[in-house]
């Protein structure tokens, strides 16, 4: 599931979501950085409480990966500038969302708590950790 392109007025309201999440994720990274941000939902999820939703953002070839998540939350990873990257669960067939350089996508935390080790399948040396509680 690729990421795909997103409506412009979509894509203004996952800046400015992505904004506030990076600022309460990631209080060390430069969230003023004006990488264009796509965001893709589901159908069905027309209004999605995302004004928290937790992200994983890629920087150097290396997860920036929140404390925690909630079992089923909505989950964006962000990539800054540089290849394509992907977020793919070790345990086959959970998540595998793929980004492109400044671009985001989301993808469903896992509805059972646990700790689960993802991995970017075009670098085998980037890895982390997604815990879902
Ligand atoms: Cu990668």
């Amino acid at each position: 599931m690729p990421g795909s392109t997103a409506p412009l007025t979509r894509r203004r309201a996952a800046r400015r979501r992505a904004g506030l999440a990076a600022l309460a994720v990631a209080a060390g990274l430069a969230a003023a950085c004006s990488s264009d941000d796509g965001s893709e939902h589901h159908p069905s999820t027309t209004v999605a409480p995302e004004s928290g939703a937790p992200v994983i953002a890629i920087e150097d070839f290396t997860y920036k990966t929140p404390p925690s998540v909630r079992a089923g939350e909505e989950v964006v990873v962000r990539n800054g500038a540089g290849p394509e990257h992907s977020v793919t669960s070790d345990t086959e067939g959970l998540f595998d969302t793929h980004v492109d350089g400044n671009e985001s996508a989301t993808f469903t935390a896992p509805t059972t708590p646990g700790a689960y080790t993802f991995h970017c399948v075009y670098h085998p040396e980037m890895y982390s950790i997604l815990i879902v509680e």
